[in-house]
């Protein structure tokens, strides 16, 4: 791949304004983390790392069921970002087909039907930080996620073009991040031909109407509904079908959760081996958005509402308590679009007596897996999915 126009896009990044202290209300642990304005194109974020940029999105803004893309998570695992220009763009397309091919993002517009999903973009670690006891790697809070409407075309449409052989165990995919000169091997991920072929899974240049935001995988990124932001390859620039399982450090090592922790419904066959299974799907799970700046909520004052989402099998309620999980309230779900967004959610005040509460949100979906009340231990702590907590005062 050839780019007439590398540079680091990091080293445009401006300095610190205004720096606040951020907290995560209503946890185990209270995770600081300061809100910082300095990524190019993003409102202030909670930074947990600036060489990568991590990046993640204060929960206010999930207020929206879609997640402005001003405001949505920035993740990567190598400090150097390439900015490609988009005529100079081309995706290689090679491995076990028939016809390779080298497209560029005029012929993926012009040769395939453009379509569009609505789908969140997880990070498996999403509240990593959270886990009690703690474990290793970025602390992130609630906000490693962000709900978009992605516009592309379809991966099925383009593997087809190319003439995918029925040999092909697995679709493999990288990116324009190399890291030559780091420790870090070069970040490439696979999927299984299932996955790779689902209508859903999408080749995307749009984000909620706009190109893809540079930290957002501009010009080109995978979008795999249901699955955990790994896959999700931002500046794609590779696509290498394969006979056998793509093997390497962030397929074999990485981003793998114990067999025994909680049954996946979206299987990884060519790579389960060992002990640790591939993270695929999200865990089912809620967040409440509408607190005070002080993280709490005020009982009848402040609104009772949030959002849930799953791996696509969709949301089928959601409840609240306020006496520690005794006693349940379903909560009304608002507008639908579509099987891989949040849905928000809301619910009325009950009557409560003076006194210090915790409101418990949690969600269920339509195959039966619902939130748990304590975060499963695993060593790379995957898949956080506990009750979100929340404390509430009553104002006389
Ligand atoms: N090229 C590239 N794509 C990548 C990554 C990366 O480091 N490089 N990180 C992955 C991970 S782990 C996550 S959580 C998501 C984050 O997506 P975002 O930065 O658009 O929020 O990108 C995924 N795609
Ligand atoms: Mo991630």
């Amino acid at each position: 791949m050839e780019f007439n126009r590398r540079q680091t896009l990091l080293g445009l990044i401006s300095a610190t304004i205004g720096a606040a202290i951020g907290s995560i209300a209503g946890s185990a642990i209270a995770v600081a983390r300061e809100v910082v304005a300095g990524l190019p194109g993003k409102v202030a974020l909670h930074r947990l790392t600036h060489r990568p940029p991590n990046y993640e999105t204060p929960i206010r803004y999930f207020r929206d069921t879609l997640t402005p893309n001003n405001a949505f998570f920035v993740r990567y695992h190598h400090a150097v970002i390439p900015s490609v220009s988009a005529p100079d763009f081309r995706l290689d397309i090679g491995g076990s087909v028939e016809r390779p091919l080298i497209l560029s993002l005029e012929d993926l517009r012009r040769d395939f039907p453009v379509v569009e999903v609505v789908a969140v973009c997880q990070c498996s670690g999403n509240r990593r930080g959270l886990f009690d006891p703690p474990v290793a790697g970025l602390q992130w809070g609630y906000g490693a996620m962000g709900n978009a409407r992605w516009r592309g075309v379809r991966l099925a449409d383009v593997l087809a073009r190319a003439g995918l052989k029925s040999s092909a165990l697995e679709i493999a995919f990288d990116a324009a991040d190399a890291a030559p000169l780091e420790a870090t091997p070069d970040f490439i991920k696979s999927l299984p031909i299932s996955k790779a072929l689902h209508p859903d899974t999408l080749l995307a240049f749009e984000m909620n109407g706009e190109p893809l935001p540079e930290l957002n995988g501009f010009p080109l990124r995978l979008v795999v509904p249901g699955w955990t932001a790994t896959y999700w390859i931002k500046h794609l620039n590779k696509i290498i079908a394969l006979d056998s399982p793509e093997k390497n450090f962030w397929m074999s090592t990485a981003y793998r959760m114990p067999r025994s922790m909680f049954p996946l419904v979206s299987r990884f066959p060519s790579q389960e081996s060992g002990e640790r299974t591939p993270v695929t799907e999200i865990a089912v799970n809620s967040l409440i958005t509408s607190m005070e700046s002080d993280g709490s909520l005020i009982a009848g004052r402040s609104e009772l509402r949030g959002i849930a989402w799953d791996s696509g099998l969709g949301i089928d309620r959601v409840e609240v308590s306020f006496d520690s999980g005794a006693t349940w309230r379903r909560c009304e779900l608002g507008e639908d679009l579509g099987p891989y967004s949040f849905r928000p959610w809301r619910a009325n005040w009950p009557a409560l007596a003076s006194g210090q509460y915790e409101v418990w949100a949690r969600a269920a979906n339509r195959a039966g897996q619902v939130q748990v009340e304590k975060s499963i231990p695993n060593p790379s702590g995957y898949q956080h999915n506990a009750f979100h907590r929340v404390p509430v005062r009553v104002v006389a």
